[in-house]
């Protein structure tokens, strides 16, 4: 086995930087600076055409999208270590709240970063979008928060899916996305936040 990791710091690439770190398998880590374009370097997009972090190759093959990768090291590595669900419908769960939080969370929060944030020109801007986009954003932070009610974790013990979806809670603090009517979010990202891979990934590890 030999994996190399493609990342950017803070980017998306931080979900997979924690699974690997939760995991504790060697990995050899590869950073690209987005800003100077190493994402679009043609070596790169020969390895991943989207030209974006993270990737990771495992034995020469290539694998992209954070979900795919979380899911792919979850069963390789994961089930063995206590940190991702067997075969079954605990996995099923694991699996569902990985996806969501890529496809269903993550397109709201595109939206708004789009339309309130200076990564895109101010004259783009649409405020209207912005208003719908936040509106869906906290229709889904209510469904973690209710899907996290209860719960220590979200599928019971810790799994490489809170390590995931927690990450992407931590994007939306740092855009500032008021997280104060959600206690149940808040507890458990409290739990994430307390793992030693986490402080270690944060501390630039
Ligand atoms: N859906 C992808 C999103 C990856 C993504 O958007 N990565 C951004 C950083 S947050 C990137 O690499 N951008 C570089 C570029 O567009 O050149 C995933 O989850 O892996």
């Amino acid at each position: 086995m030999s994996l190399t990791f493609y990342y950017s710091p803070r980017s998306t690439a931080s979900i997979t930087h924690l699974v690997l770190e939760e995991l504790g398998v060697p990995y050899e880590k590869i950073k690209l600076d987005i800003r100077k374009g190493e994402t679009r370097r043609p070596d790169f997009l020969r390895l991943n055409p989207n030209g974006k972090v993270p990737l990771l190759v495992d034995d020469g093959t290539p694998i992209w999208e954070s979900a795919a990768i979380t899911m792919y090291l979850g069963e390789a590595f994961g089930a063995a270590r206590g940190l991702y669900p067997a075969p079954g419908p605990r996995r099923g769960e694991a699996m569902k709240w990985i996806a969501w939080s890529n496809v269903t969370l993550a397109d709201p929060v595109a939206r708004w970063q789009r339309n309130t944030t200076d990564w895109t020109p101010a004259e783009q801007h649409n405020a209207k979008a912005a208003e719908a986009a936040l509106a869906d954003m906290h229709n889904c932070l209510a469904i973690l928060n209710e899907g996290l009610e209860g719960k220590q974790f979200l599928t019971g013990g810790y799994t490489l899916a809170d390590t995931h979806v927690n990450s992407l809670a931590d994007w939306l603090r740092m855009l500032k996305v008021d997280f104060s009517a959600y206690p149940d979010l808040n507890g458990w990202s409290q739990r994430c936040a307390a793992r030693p891979a986490y402080a270690r990934v944060m501390a630039g590890g």
